[in-house]
């Protein structure tokens, strides 16, 4: 029997094997939690999500001193724009929108530092990055490849922002079978009546998308392993 593990959460205890898990770290780019971004010329105070980068930091160092596995996900494009959906780069009628020169560079574009994740939660060698030109980090990626190479069968979610990338991946994660922990602290919007909301909408109705917990608890459930 493989070991498993509890963590405190809501609508009830989330019980995972750490040898088939794998923490998400979703988008922590420049572009959507540093000024001069996508995020702000969206029209967003991209303040609100810098809260997440704490806690997200305490569970990735908690993480790495064990079996569980790391990925990192960035949402963008390739410079030619050619895996950029025509309706994507017209959304919002944007001054500065996909593609266009900002402050860092072309937006939301890879290999700009728009793009790159943020210094604070730079990943290591090992912990795959997944490209990914949708909201869903499974559409158009080779994640569930990978997924399904280690044994992955639970997800633990973190990044940004609650409902969009973190809701669209989970969802889509669930739909194909794995079991989903999203943490409250760890996870964050550009809107706080979307965060409180879409955070009850992960665990309603007996946890329709997964489970939703702390960085604590997780941290807490998983202290034994080290
Ligand atoms: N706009 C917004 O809230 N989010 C995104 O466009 N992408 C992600 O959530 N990563």
């Amino acid at each position: 029997m493989k070991k498993k593990l509890i963590v405190k959460a809501e609508p009830y205890n989330f019980e995972f094997e750490p040898s088939a898990t794998a923490l998400m770290i979703i988008d922590m780019q420049n572009d959507f939690v540093n000024p001069g971004g996508f995020g702000e010329f969206l029209g967003n105070d991209v303040s609100l999500l810098r809260k997440a980068i704490n806690p997200i930091r305490n569970v990735l160092e908690a993480v790495r001193e064990t079996e569980i596995r790391v990925i990192h996900t960035r949402e963008g494009h390739r410079p030619d724009l050619s895996d950029c959906p025509p309706s994507k780069l017209r959304r919002g009628k944007l001054k500065i929108g996909i593609g266009d020169n900002g402050p860092m560079g072309k937006v939301l574009i890879r290999g700009y530092k728009g793009y790159d994740i943020i210094d604070e939660l730079k990943p290591l060698e090992g912990e795959p990055i997944i490209d990914k030109p949708g909201k869903g980090s499974f559409y158009a990626t080779d994640l569930q490849l990978i997924l399904h190479n280690w044994g992955i069968k639970y997800l633990v979610a973190t990044g940004v922002t609650t409902e969009v990338c973190v809701h669209s991946t989970v969802r889509q994660a669930n739909d194909r079978g794995y079991e989903c922990l999203v943490l409250d602290d760890c996870v964050a919007s550009y809107f706080p009546e979307f965060q409180e909301v879409g955070l009850k909408m992960i665990k309603a109705q007996g946890g329709i998308f997964g489970w939703v917990s702390s960085s604590r608890n997780f941290i807490d459930a998983i202290k034994s392993l080290k």
